[in-house]
């Protein structure tokens, strides 16, 4: 089959292919950020200052990629972006508590979606790459110097609520985002507007007060951020507001309520594996090497480890008996 040429289409057919192209591969919104700058790349400048990053140096190591994407790719005109749904009819954290039993937040109760996503990112960059040769097309999940948030907002695919997620209208926010930095020129998409109006419901139900403002998370206070990201002791005083939090937190986000009625993707490779929802404590702590293995390989979980996981089980149960 002919290569098609996306340099000798004008803009508007190259774009349509380009995105068809990431939809083929299984994506379920693809957009298109222009470079920037935008303001939200200066407010970074703030929330590094605050020391809202906390351990994770990465924040401060690649902060001038994240700043100025020319610096992350050099003759940057365009970031596509996409995402991919995780979220699944099952309950949310409120709906599930029981004593003796620990909270897997969504994302990390089916298959690990980085190992998902980059083939995805892959063998679409492939398709980019043949279509357009000279041309350097930049593919990340995550891990790369990117504020991906933000352009996943400058490509139309949602706003950034007050609990700092992505939110698209009929998707709400339960999606994973994926970028590809690329010096090829696509027509851009227009930004969504804000739709969190008055509300205030996650700013509120955050167990450990991790907001200092609408639209500023501060991670070091985040049971995301204490239960998977940072290595250093949890402090004494956010332990106790940390409830059966074993690993990652939805509350901000099962209480949006544009999370109420989203147009679940329900994708079987996120559904729930088996010992991921809810898990008895007391089962994690007996787990050795092999048995976390055989119930957490492949899945988010499996990246902090044993250790990490039945560390967080002790806290739980510690909160649970009142201690
Ligand atoms: C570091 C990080 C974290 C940190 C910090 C979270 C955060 N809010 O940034 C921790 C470990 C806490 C975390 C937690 C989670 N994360 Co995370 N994380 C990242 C990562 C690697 C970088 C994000 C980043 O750059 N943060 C820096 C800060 C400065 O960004 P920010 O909070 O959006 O801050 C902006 C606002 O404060 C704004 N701002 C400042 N002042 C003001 C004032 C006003 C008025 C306005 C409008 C804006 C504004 O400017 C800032 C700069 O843009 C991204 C992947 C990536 N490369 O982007 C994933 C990512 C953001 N995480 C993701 C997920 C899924 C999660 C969790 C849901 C996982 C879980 N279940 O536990 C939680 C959600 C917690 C939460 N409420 O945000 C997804 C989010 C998808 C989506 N729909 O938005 C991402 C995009 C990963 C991915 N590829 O899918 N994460
Ligand atoms: S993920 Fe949990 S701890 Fe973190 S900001 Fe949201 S509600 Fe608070
Ligand atoms: S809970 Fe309300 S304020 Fe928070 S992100 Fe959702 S709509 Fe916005």
């Amino acid at each position: 089959m002919a290569v098609e040429s996306l340099t000798e289409l004008d803009l508007d057919r190259r774009t349509a292919l380009a995105k068809a192209w990431g939809l083929a591969e299984g994506f379920d919104l693809v957009g298109v950020a222009p470079p920037g700058p935008f303001p939200e790349m200066e407010r970074f400048a703030e929330w590094l200052a605050h020391g809202y990053q906390g351990t994770m140096q990465y924040m401060v190591r690649h902060r001038r990629r994240r700043e100025a994407p020319e610096r992350a790719l050099r003759g940057i005109r365009s970031v596509l972006v996409a995402t991919l749904g995780y979220d699944t009819p099952s309950p949310h954290t409120a709906e599930a508590q029981e004593a003796g039993r620990g909270w897997i937040s969504r994302y990390a109760w089916g298959r690990d979606y980085h190992e998902l996503m980059e083939p995805m990112l892959d063998r679409w960059v492939a398709r980019l790459e043949a279509a357009a040769p000279g041309h350097r097309f930049m593919r990340y999940v995550d891990h790369g110097p990117v504020l991906e948030k933000v352009f996943g907002r400058y490509a139309g695919l949602g706003w950034v609520g007050k609990h700092t997620n992505l939110i698209h209208p009929r998707r709400g926010s339960y999606f994973f985002l994926a970028t590809i930095l690329s010096d090829l020129e696509f027509a851009p998409d227009a930004p969504m507007l804000d739709h969190c109006g008055s509300c205030t419901a996650c700013l509120d139900a955050c167990p450990t007060a991790a907001f200092p403002a609408p639209y500023v998370l501060d991670a070091r206070r985040c049971i995301s951020y204490l239960t998977i990201e940072t290595k250093a002791p949890i402090p004494d005083e956010l332990a106790p507001l940390m409830g059966d939090h074993l690993f990652g937190c939805d509350v901000c986000q099962d209480v949006c309520p544009w999370n109420r009625k989203p147009e679940p993707p329900d994708r079987p490779e996120f559904r729930p594996t088996e010992g991921a929802l809810a898990p008895a404590l007391e089962e994690l702590l007996a787990l050795d090497d092999a048995g976390f293995d055989a119930r957490f390989a492949g899945t988010p979980v499996a990246r902090a480890g044993r250790e990490r996981l039945q560390e967080s089980a002790r806290r739980v149960a510690r909160t649970q008996r009142g201690e």
